[in-house]
This record gives C-alpha cells, structure tokens and sequence, in this order.
C-alpha cells in the first residue's frame, strides 16, 4: 500500500498521542444521529475492559456536513464513563475526531480506515478494534469481544458472527460469505461486517500490500481485510456479538454501488492469488470466541416486485455482456428466469392492485413475496454464474466495473428468490438455505478450478 499523504492535523495528532495499547477506529459520514452512542460504547468498552491499557478511539470523518464530527467531540468524555462504571483506569482515555485525506482523489469507507491503519501502526497499538459508526445494537462488550482473542488468545483477525434478520446481509449471503468458504476454505460467516479486531501486526502487514484500488477506498475494504488475512495466513476467527442492528437498506433501493464495490474487490483478489485457492477443496470451521446469544433481530422491507422487474430490465439491456460472461447455457437459463421475472412481477403488480411505479407500493413486503411465489432462482445456477465471472475477471472486457455492474441485476434476481423462498421461515431456518448455497459452491468448484485450468493452458 503506498504511504498515505496524511495531512498536518494528523501528524500533530499522531505526535501528541505519542502511543497507544489499544484503539477503536470509527469510520464515519453523515452518522451525527448514530455515533455519539457508538463513541460512548467504545469508551465504555476500553475502559471497563482495559483499565491498564493505554487506549485511544479515533473517529475518521469524510468532512461530514451533518456535522458527525462535532457530535464525537462533544459526547461525554471519559470522565463520564468512569463516574458511571465506577472504574480508575491507569491511564487517560484519548479521543480524537479528525477528517481523512482521500486516496488519488477518492474518498470512502476504505480511505477512512486506511487513515485509522496509518495512525494504529504510528501509536504502534496491539490491537485495533474497528466498528461502524451507524450501530444501534454495540453494547461496550463488543470491544472486549473483539479486541480479546488479539490480546489473550494471540489472534490478528476477528471477524463479527452476529444475528442478522434473514433479509439483512444480502451480498455477504450470496457472494462474499460462500465465495470466501469455497475459495479460500475458510467458513468466515461475516466477512464484510464492518466491525473487526485487527492485531498490530496485521495492521503492518496491510500497510505493506501494494494492491490498493478505488474500490478499497470505498466498500471493498471490509473484503480486503477479511481477504488479505486469510491470503496472508493470519490467526483469523470470529466472535458472538449478538444482534446487529444499524441503519436499514433494500437491496434493491441502496446496495448498487456497494456490491459493485465489494464483488470487484472479491474478483480482482481471487484473481491475483489463485495459489491460494486452486488446490483447496472443501472447507474448514473457524473458532469462534464468546457467549452465544439468542436474539431476534428486527425485520426489515424489501421489495421483491422491485428486485424481479430490474433483473427483467437489465436482461433487456445486457444480454449481450451476459454472453460475454458466461458460458452459453448459462446465459440461456438466465435470460428465460430474467423473462419469467418480468412475467411474474407484471401479474403480481396488476392482482395486489399497484401500478407501474415499482419504488413506490402499499404491499407489504410478504404481501409482494408471496406474490411471485412461483419464481425460483437456483442455487447451482448461482454459483456457475458467479465462477464464471470469476474466469472473466482474468481478462476482463471492457472492464471488471463493467461486468460487475451486469452482474447487479442478476444479483437482484437471485435475492428476489431468497425472499421468496424464505418469506415464511424463521431466521434460522433462513439460515439453513445460506448454508445449503455455500456448500453448492464448494461442490462446483471443481467446475471453477477446470474452466481456470484450461484457460491457463
Ligand atoms: N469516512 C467514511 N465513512 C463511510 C463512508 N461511507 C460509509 N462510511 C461508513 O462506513 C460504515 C458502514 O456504512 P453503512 O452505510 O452503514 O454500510 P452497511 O451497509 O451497513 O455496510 P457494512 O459495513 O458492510 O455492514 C459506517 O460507519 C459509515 O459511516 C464514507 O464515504 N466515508
Ligand atoms: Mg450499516
């Protein structure tokens, strides 16, 4: 990674604090109605779970005009927290809220942590705990949750387990979550939670790769840590933090640009280290640390008619990229689901009795599910698709971004069927369904590993 240009406010920063044992890294923009309980948390945390230490939290702000970074200064400091939990920490807690320069021009979620790296290894910190700054649900104890197995089980990578409602985590369940397991062999739940425990050797270790892209500074950056880790093979586990409950998106209104983001990076990586996954087949538990909690995480909207009439949508657009991507007959049961899509969610719109405009409706969002119950995206279908894409990244034409944005529709399409397929099961029952896809990838990777091997030769 090339050194970041880190601007006079921060070196000044970094020369005050001198050094640090521990420190909580908050990534933030346009979070002023969420981070001041995330702040408080995190020192709650620090403080309650390591008085001895010396601790710091660091905000890193996108220059939010929402006015995020005054509401971290002006949070109840420390002293509050010790008052409340009756603890004499041995040294002060630091706070520090400061804005991140953006890498070549390019501002985002990676830039923000990249800065929360540099200033880790400057105070040459343990352990490096870092956590969203739109989280209802962190209670204090996630920082010992994830900052423990660094600094009593000799673990650098601590990835979230949490309960997430079974609509939540759409590109974690259908990408990042079985691509990582069948590539890489590790059965990392959340691989892109966005809160992590990162030992300080890791933290050095990140600094040091010269892969860095647009996409990392944006959403692909919670993929890189998670990817980079297990491709750099560190002591990686998972820890039980119980619900995760944080500003609410559609997968079909909001998550465009981020799985863009995230698939790319997960592409571009598995392309630069097939070593590291050409020989692995089947895949491996991985330890997870904490008291296991039962929890109902709220539900969440989708709009499934939504998600069906732009998988129809897209099909009329990118077929021919899709016949760039993928072999034949995949292409040709794509387009006829993409056709059925458009059937199904027409019929459905005219029965519950809404017009055309698909954003705005009155159905509920089992009301819609059920609608289109007949529609069924299948999971080996799946897998072939997302291989497949694997092989076009080698060579991408016209572009890897290209590619992954045809595959967004589809993606739509797939979690369409998900909803569907899950509008009357429990969460754990939801769960079941992710664990059946995950192993379908496993069981077509040989497909992967052929189709690489042939291109190769
Ligand atoms: N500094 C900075 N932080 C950002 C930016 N975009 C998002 N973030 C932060 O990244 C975190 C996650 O963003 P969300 O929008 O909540 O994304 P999410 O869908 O919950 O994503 P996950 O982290 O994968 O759960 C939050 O703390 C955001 O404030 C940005 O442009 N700059
Ligand atoms: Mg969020």
């Amino acid at each position: 990674m090339p050194q970041t240009v880190l601007t006079r406010a921060i070196h000044e920063q970094i020369a005050r604090l001198g050094r640090a044992d521990i420190m909580v890294g908050i990534p933030s923009f346009k979070n002023a109605a969420t981070i001041g309980y995330v702040v408080r948390a995190a020192q709650a945390g620090l403080v309650q779970y390591f008085p001895d230490l010396h601790p710091v939290v660091v905000n890193s702000d996108a220059g939010s005009p929402d006015g995020t970074g005054r509401v971290v200064v002006e949070t109840e400091p420390p002293d509050y927290i010790e008052q409340i939990l009756l603890v004499r920490p041995t040294n002060r807690l630091e706070r520090v809220s400061l804005t991140y320069p953006e890498i070549d021009g390019v501002g985002g979620k990676g830039a923000a942590l990249r800065t929360i790296f540099e200033i880790a290894a400057a105070l040459e910190v343990q352990a490096l705990v870092v956590v969203d700054s739109d989280l209802r649900s962190i209670v204090p104890e996630w920082i010992e949750l994830l900052a423990g197995p660094i600094m009593k089980g000799g673990y650098d990578f601590v990835a979230p387990l949490y309960a997430r409602y079974k609509y939540d985590g759409t590109i974690t369940n259908t990408v990042t979550y079985p691509l990582t397991r069948a590539l890489y062999g590790h059965r990392i739940r959340q691989p892109i939670g966005g809160d992590f425990g990162v030992s300080g050797d890791l933290v050095r270790h990140y600094l040091s790769l010269d892969d860095w892209t647009e996409d990392i500074s944006k959403f692909g950056i919670d993929i890189w840590m998670t990817t980079s880790a297990v491709t750099g093979g560190f002591a990686v586990c998972q820890t039980r933090l119980g619900a995760k409950i944080h500003d609410p998106k559609d997968p079909g209104a909001d998550l465009g640009p981020m799985f863009r983001q995230v698939v790319g990076t997960i592409l571009r990586l598995a392309v630069r280290y097939p070593e590291q996954w050409l020989t692995i087949r089947g895949s491996h538990d991985i330890p997870a640390y904490g008291f296991e909690r039962i929890i109902d995480p709220p539900p969440l909207d989708v709009n499934t008619l939504r998600l069906l009439s732009e998988f129809h949508a897209g099909s009329l657009t990118l077929a021919d990229t899709w016949r760039s991507m993928f072999v034949p007959d995949t292409v040709d049961t794509v387009l006829e689901l993409a056709a059925e899509a458009g059937r199904l969610g027409d019929s459905a719109r005219t029965r519950l009795g809404l017009g055309g405009d698909v954003a705005s409706t009155t159905a509920t969002t089992f009301e819609m599910a059920d609608a289109v119950a007949a529609f069924h995206f299948p999971d080996d279908l799946w897998a072939r698709v997302i291989y497949d894409l694997v092989i076009a990244a080698r060579d991408p034409k016209p572009s890897l971004e290209k590619l992954v944005a045809a595959l967004v529709p589809i993606y739509f399409g797939r979690v369409a069927s998900f909803i569907i397929e899950n509008r009357s099961v429990t969460t754990d029952q939801a769960e079941e369904r992710v664990e059946r896809q995950a192993r379908e990838f496993e069981l077509l990777k040989p497909y992967l590993v052929g189709r690489w091997n042939e291109v190769s030769a």
